[in-house]
């Protein structure tokens, strides 16, 4: 009873005062933290979005070949992409650059060659350019890739 009203605080109150006190501080420094995290997460999501551009980079771009010939029959791509043909005929295809028969205009294109029924074969385009290409067994079967 002694503790009321003489102007002393027990020691259990000064307790208290120093864990309300010291847990105002702990707050603002979690605060100042936490601030911390909310600005590097714009840093966060920055890196996260630098594979999409590479990941659209390496999309499979494919063409595929049927009794109807090749669809598409114009494709559109970025240089250093790859075009896979698929073969969905009865009968093999062979992929080689335009003009028949020399297959002169871009001759590296001629390594893609025969693709047998349900076969695939890809071929990377490094440079720009426009190359029209067809089915060496049937050179009225033709494409074209543009390459941007
Ligand atoms: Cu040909």
């Amino acid at each position: 009873m002694a503790e009321y009203g003489n102007g002393k605080r027990p020691i259990w109150q000064w307790v208290i005062i120093y864990l309300v006190i010291g847990g105002i501080i702990y707050g603002v420094i979690y605060y100042a933290f936490l601030k911390g995290d909310y600005s590097s997460t714009p840093q966060q999501q920055a890196l996260q979005t630098v594979p999409s551009p590479s990941s659209q980079n390496t999309q499979n771009v494919s063409v595929e070949y049927s009794s109807q010939g090749f669809n598409p029959r114009t494709i559109t791509i970025k240089a250093g992409q790859a075009v896979t043909w698929i073969n969905k005929d009865t009968n093999p295809v062979e992929v080689s650059s335009n003009p028949h028969p020399t297959h002169t205009d871009y001759p590296p294109l001629n390594e893609v060659g025969l693709i047998q029924p349900g076969q695939s074969k890809s071929f990377t385009f490094p440079q720009a350019g426009k190359y029209g290409y067809h089915d060496h067994l049937d050179s009225t079967n033709f494409g074209e890739v543009i390459v941007n």
